[in-house]
C-alpha cells in the first residue's frame, strides 16, 4: 500500500477503499479558527454534543484579529467560552496562524486531522492525513462522528535531485500548479516520494503540502522520516515521532516526477495560482508592496532567510514591505536572534502573527497596485483592492525584490542564504489555553455578544422547485467570488443574516437582494465550481437567501460537501455544452425531488426556452437523504415544523 492508503485503512470506519466511493474516517484531531469556528461551535451545540470526543480539538484566533469594532472581540469571547465549555484548546490572538502552530506543536505522523480551513493540508508535511472541510463536518467530527469523503485516488509525486540555490519549496509548489492547474488534483491525494525528499525539511514540505489544495487535491502527504524526527525533536516532541512510508512496491493511480535540480524561481501571475511563469520572464515589474507571511511561507527558515537578505540594506522609497511571522515561536526566534532588528532596520513593517494581508485583513494594495506576496491565493479582490495585481513568490524572491523595488530574479543576488534551524526552538505555549476539567467546563457559560446570531433553520426539500437563474458564471468560480474575503465581511462570520448581503458582492452587487426578494433561485457555473477556501458561509448564506440548487459542470470537493450540508442541490450537467442554454433570468423547474437517490438523473426544464436538460446528482446515499431533509442540521433535528 501507499502511505495515504495505510493511514486511511487505519482510520476506516465505513465504506470500501475504492476510488470515488464514499468512505468514513475516524478523526484524531480537529482545528477551527475565528473565521470558521463560530459556525462550527454553534453547530456543535445545535447537534447536542456535550463535549468533544476527539483526542484533541483546537480553536485558533488568527483570521479575525483586527478589532475595528466590537464584532471580532465578541467572536473571540464566544470561541474562548465555547472552548472552555466543550473541552477544546483555545489559541489566543497573537499565538499564530493555525497551520503553522499546528505543525510546530500538535501535528503527529499517521494521524487524521480534520480542519475547518482548506489549508489544513499543511499537516501533510508531518505525515498526517490532514484534510480541510466545512465547519459543520468538523463539528460532527468533534462530536466523535466519522468524516465522510469520496475515497481518493493517490497520485505519486516523485521528487528527484536537489534544489539549486535560490530555488525553494515555494517553487516546487508552483511547479506542481503549473503542471496540474487549479483542477488537476481533484479527487486525489498527492503523495510525495523519491530521493529529493531528503533535502526538504518539514517547514519546506509544509509549503508544498499547503499549496496542494490549490490544485483541487484532497490533500498531500509526505513520509515521516529522519527530517520529521529532527523537526519534532527541535519542538521538544521527539516522542510523537513514528516512521511512516509507502511500501516499496506500492501502487498509485497516477504519477508525476519533478527534478528539483531543474527548478528555477517561479511566480504565479494574476489572478490564479496556476498562472505560473518564471520570475526571470517577469523581472522588472515595479512593485508597490511586498507582503511576506501567511501559512505558506512564514516559518523560522523562511523569515530568517528574508532577514539575512535584508540585513544591513534598505528598501527603496516607493515600496511598502510587510512581514507577518507565522507563529509566536517564529516571532520570538526572530527577536532573540536579532533578525527582527534587521527587518525593522531595513524598513519592514512588522505585522501581527496572523493571516492578516493574506485574506484581506489590512494591507490592501493601492488602486491598480502590484503586490508580491508569499501567500497561496491571488484571486481577484482577495487583497481587499478589486483591481490589484497579486504575484505569488517565494520569500527569497520577495526579499530580493524588496531591495530593488522590482520583481527580481533572486539568482542575480549572491550568495543564497543557508538557514539552519536551532537544536531546540523556543517553546512557549503560553497563549494556548488547554481544555478545562469537566466540572469547570460544566459550570462555564457561553458568551454571546450581539454579533453572535442564532443559526438559521431550513425546511426539507420540496418535491418540486421552480425559480430563476440568478447568476450564470464560468469555470473555476472561487469561494472568494461567492463570499469575498476582507475585514468588514469577516467580522460577520457569526451572523448569517448580516453576512448574506455580501454573497457574490464583488461580481454582482445586486445578487443578494434579488435572491432574497425572489425567495428561491438557482446559480449556474462551469467546471470546478467553488474552488478555494472551505468557508461554509459560501453555502449557508446563499441557502439563507433562497438558493436551492447550483447547476455546474463540476464542483470542488469541499464546497460540494458544504452545499449538501445546507440542503442545496449540487447538480452536474450531463452534457457540459448545455451550460450555454442556461442564462441569467431563465426560469427553471425541477420535480421528482422526493425520490432523489445517489446517482439520480433529473430532468431540468428551462421554462423560458422550452428546452430540457439532464442533470446528475453525484452524491452518496447518505448525502441524498441529507439533501431531502434540508441539510445536516435539519436532518439531526428530525422532521417537524420549520422556522
Ligand atoms: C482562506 O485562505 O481562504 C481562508 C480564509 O483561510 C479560508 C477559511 C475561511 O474563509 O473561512 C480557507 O482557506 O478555508
Ligand atoms: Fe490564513 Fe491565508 Fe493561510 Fe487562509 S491561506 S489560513 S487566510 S494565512
Amino acid at each position: 500500500m501507499n502511505l495515504a492508503q495505510k493511514i486511511i485503512k487505519a482510520h476506516l470506519v465505513a465504506g470500501e477503499m475504492l476510488p470515488g466511493r464514499e468512505i468514513g474516517l475516524a478523526v484524531d484531531q480537529t482545528l477551527v479558527h475565528d473565521a470558521t469556528g463560530q459556525m462550527a461551535l454553534l453547530q456543535f451545540e445545535a447537534l447536542g454534543f456535550p463535549r468533544v470526543k476527539t483526542r484533541r480539538s483546537l480553536i485558533y484566533t488568527d483570521h479575525n484579529t483586527l478589532q475595528a469594532g466590537f464584532e471580532n472581540a465578541d467572536d473571540h469571547a464566544f470561541l474562548a467560552s465555547a472552548a472552555l465549555k466543550f473541552g477544546l484548546h483555545y489559541s489566543k490572538a497573537g499565538g499564530g496562524i493555525c497551520h503553522q502552530v499546528n505543525l510546530e506543536r500538535f501535528a503527529v505522523p499517521g494521524e487524521v486531522l480534520l480542519g475547518a480551513d482548506s489549508h489544513t493540508t499543511t499537516g501533510g508535511a508531518m505525515g498526517e492525513l490532514a484534510i480541510g472541510a466545512g465547519g459543520l463536518d468538523v463539528a460532527a467530527a468533534m462530536g466523535g462522528r466519522p468524516f465522510f469523503l469520496p475515497m481518493p485516488e493517490v497520485m505519486r509525486v516523485e521528487l528527484t535531485g536537489g534544489l539549486p540555490p535560490w530555488s525553494t519549496a515555494k517553487d516546487v509548489a508552483l511547479e506542481i500548479l503549473r503542471r496540474l492547474t487549479v483542477s488537476g488534483g481533484r479527487g486525489r491525494i498527492l503523495e510525495f516520494t523519491g530521493p529529493g525528499l531528503a533535502g526538504l525539511s518539514v517547514p519546506e514540505r509544509a509549503t508544498i503540502a499547503n499549496m496542494s489544495i490549490e490544485t483541487g487535491a484532497i490533500t498531500a502527504v509526505f513520509p515521516a522520516d529522519e527530517n520529521t524526527r529532527a523537526f519534532l525533536a527541535r519542538q521538544g516532541r521527539a516522542g510523537d515521532f513514528k516512521p511512516l512510508a509507502a511500501d516499496p512496491e506500492a501502487g498509485y493511480e497516477a504519477g508525476l516526477t519533478i527534478d528539483l535540480s531543474a527548478l528555477v524561481p517561479l511566480a504565479a501571475a494574476p489572478h490564479s495560482p496556476d498562472q505560473v511563469r518564471e520570475v526571470a520572464e517577469l523581472a522588472g515589474l515595479k512593485a508597490d508592496q511586498i507582503a511576506i507571511g501567511s501559512c505558506t511561507n512564514a516559518s523560522y527558515e523562511d523569515l530568517m532567510a528574508v532577514a539575512s537578505i535584508l540585513r544591513g540594506r534598505r528598501l527603496p522609497p516607493h515600496l511598502s514591505l510587510v512581514v507577518a511571522p507565522g507563529s509566536r515561536q517564529v516571532l520570538r526566534e526572530l527577536a532573540d536572534r536579532g533578525a527582527l532588528a534587521d527587518l525593522i532596520a531595513a524598513g519592514a513593517r512588522i505585522m501581527e502573527t496572523a493571516c492578516g494581508f493574506c485574506n484581506g485583513v489590512g494591507q490592501a494594495p493601492r488602486t491598480g497596485g502590484v503586490s508580491l506576496r508569499t501567500s497561496n491565493r491571488n484571486f481577484p479582490g482577495r487583497s481587499g483592492t478589486a483591481d490589484a495585481n497579486l504575484y505569488l513568490v517565494s520569500p527569497q524572491t520577495a526579499a530580493v525584490s524588496a531591495l530593488t523595488g522590482f520583481l527580481t530574479d533572486p539568482r542575480t543576488f549572491w550568495p543564497a542564504p543557508i538557514i539552519r534551524p536551532p537544536e531546540r526552538f523556543i517553546l512557549d505555549d503560553s497563549l494556548i489555553i488547554p481544555p478545562a476539567p469537566a466540572e469547570e467546563a460544566a459550570a462555564a457559560v457561553i458568551e454571546r455578544g450581539p454579533n453572535i446570531a442564532p443559526l438559521p433553520r431550513f425546511e426539507a426539500l420540496p418535491d418540486a422547485l421552480e425559480g430563476e437563474v440568478m447568476l450564470a458564471l464560468g469555470h473555476n468560480v472561487t469561494t472568494d467570488d461567492i463570499l469575498p474575503a476582507g475585514a468588514h465581511i469577516l467580522a460577520l462570520r457569526a451572523n448569517i443574516p448580516a453576512i448574506s448581503r455580501f454573497i457574490f458582492s464583488n461580481i454582482d452587487p445586486g445578487f443578494a437582494e434579488r435572491l432574497k426578494k425572489a425567495g428561491l433561485g438557482f446559480v449556474v457555473g462551469g467546471q470546478n465550481y467553488g474552488q478555494g477556501s472551505s468557508r461554509e458561509h459560501a453555502a449557508l448564506a446563499p441557502r439563507y437567501l433562497g438558493l436551492r440548487a447550483v447547476i455546474a459542470e463540476s464542483f470542488a470537493r469541499i464546497h460540494k460537501a458544504n452545499l449538501v450540508n445546507f440542503g442545496i442541490l449540487p447538480l452536474e450537467l450531463a452534457d457540459p455544452g448545455d451550460r450555454e442554454g442556461l442564462a441569467q433570468g431563465h426560469r427553471l423547474a425541477l420535480d421528482g425531488l422526493n425520490l432523489l437517490k445517489a446517482g439520480s438523473r433529473l430532468t431540468l426544464k428551462n421554462l423560458t426556452t422550452g428546452r430540457d436538460f439532464t442533470l446528475k446528482l453525484e452524491v452518496s446515499e447518505r448525502q441524498a437523504e441529507m439533501l431531502k431533509a434540508g441539510g445536516l442540521l435539519a436532518q439531526a433535528a428530525g422532521p417537524g415544523p420549520s422556522a
